[in-house]
């Protein structure tokens, strides 16, 4: 039986990307780089997945995942952050959904609902993106986006296009 008390709580949900270079490493280094200064903690972490290019498709697939982290920090504060990661990483804003060494998103924030010219909560395309739902549902089983568990959404996308990281040939 799956223990749903055992799922830790967060403040957080955050997804990353990465097509460019060692794409493990940089999703890694990303998690480290958002962690350093001590206000936002790790509470769950998912797996990594090898996702084809969504948006875009004509690029390099994607390693992705997402963790659930507990912050003081506000949204606003939490995105500025996941913008300074980008940039230590040297990440280039070229193309809308193009090629990057890594991406860093907030996807939820406790139960916010935000519809900011920088920041919209809960992330606006997170139900129709095979690479965000699947690591999520590993994390954050009991979530709900517009009214509908994870379960749902995940029915109406393509699963094939993600695939475990280190899964066994
Ligand atoms: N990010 C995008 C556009 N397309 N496709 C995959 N598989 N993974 C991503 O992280 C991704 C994408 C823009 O943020
Ligand atoms: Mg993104
Ligand atoms: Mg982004």
């Amino acid at each position: 039986m799956i223990d749903r008390a055992a799922v830790a709580p967060y403040d957080a949900l955050i997804g990353l990307g990465s097509n460019i270079g060692d794409k493990a490493e940089n999703i890694r280094q990303a998690t480290a780089l958002l962690t350093q200064q001590g206000d936002i903690r790790v509470v769950a972490a998912s797996r990594l997945y090898r996702t084809a290019p969504w948006g875009v498709t004509d690029q390099d697939w994607f390693v992705n995942a997402c963790i659930a982290v507990a912050t003081g920090l506000s949204p606003q504060a939490l995105l500025a952050r996941c913008q300074s990661v980008e940039n230590a990483m040297k990440r280039v804003r070229q193309e809308r959904w193009g090629p990057r060494v890594i991406d860093v998103d907030v996807l939820v924030y406790k139960n916010v609902s935000l519809d900011d010219p920088t920041l919209t909560l809960p992330h606006p395309r997170i139900t129709e993106r095979a690479f965000v739902l699947v690591p999520l549902a590993e994390i954050a089983p009991d979530l709900v986006l517009n009214g509908h568990p994870l379960s749902h959404w995940l029915s109406r996308v393509d699963l094939s296009e993600v695939t475990r990281l280190d899964a066994p040939k």
